[in-house]
């Protein structure tokens, strides 16, 4: 099976590259350069119209949306036990994915540009700002599903990828996060993870490529 996921450094499409290296899949990466808008390059609108990572290719079948991407890597390569056994867990859990990208990632989405939600003169910080304390609503409540918990479930699920990046973007946005404790140790947890190690250090090279490149 040829699996390709589209990618870029510090996207969304973290998740489903951590959680294809958990399930131990063999997959190829194909780096986009958002700086050079290849996003936005014919070629790529062919596959993803949307103009957005992740998308996934399996054999030429191509899929778009974390939530669904993860999905299927869960459903391809059960004995990885992305999703957990329970039915109503599993729902659970996709429900979780769903408001990662969903519920949080747009506000993420704000503070990365804010003229991309308002064009008025003068609005950019007002529109982060708010964003802000959209985020620190999520974050509570992310804090608490975390409370006395390693991840979200019993062992480690997609979900926990994917929360894993909107936690990064926002520490990136330097958003104060201090006080979400359980969050804080769920990101160490993660970064802990060789399969979160392996993304950093594939990031830090295609960062490296993009930069020799430039
Ligand atoms: N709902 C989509 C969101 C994907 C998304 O917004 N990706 C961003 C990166 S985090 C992107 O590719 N943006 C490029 C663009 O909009 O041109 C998902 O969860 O897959």
């Amino acid at each position: 099976m040829d699996i390709v996921l589209y990618y870029a450094p510090t996207t969304c499409a973290l998740a489903p590259y951590v959680t294809l290296t958990e399930a131990g899949a063999k997959f190829t990466v194909k780096p986009l350069n958002f700086r050079k808008e290849e996003q936005r390059a014919p070629a790529y609108l062919k596959l993803n119209p949307k103009h957005k990572v992740p998308l996934l290719s399996v054999d030429g079948t191509l899929l778009t949306e974390s939530v669904a991407i993860q999905s299927w890597i869960a459903r391809q390569i059960p004995q990885a036990k992305l999703l957990p056994a329970d039915p109503w867990d599993e729902l659970r859990a996709i429900s979780l994915m769903s408001w990662c990208s969903s519920g949080i990632h747009p506000f993420l989405s704000r503070i990365n540009s804010p003229p991309k939600v308002c064009q008025t003169p003068g609005s950019a910080d007002s529109v982060r700002q708010l964003a802000a304390e959209q985020l620190d609503e999520n974050f509570a409540i992310a804090n608490d599903l975390l409370a006395g918990r390693e991840f979200f479930f019993d062992h480690f699920t997609a979900p926990d990828a994917h929360f894993y990046w909107c936690q990064r973007r926002a520490r990136q946005f330097e958003l104060d996060l201090a006080r979400y404790r359980n969050c804080l140790a769920h990101f160490d947890r993660m970064e802990s993870r060789p399969s979160v190690q392996k993304l950093l250090a594939f990031e830090k090279s295609v960062l490296a490529e993009f930069a020799r490149a430039a």
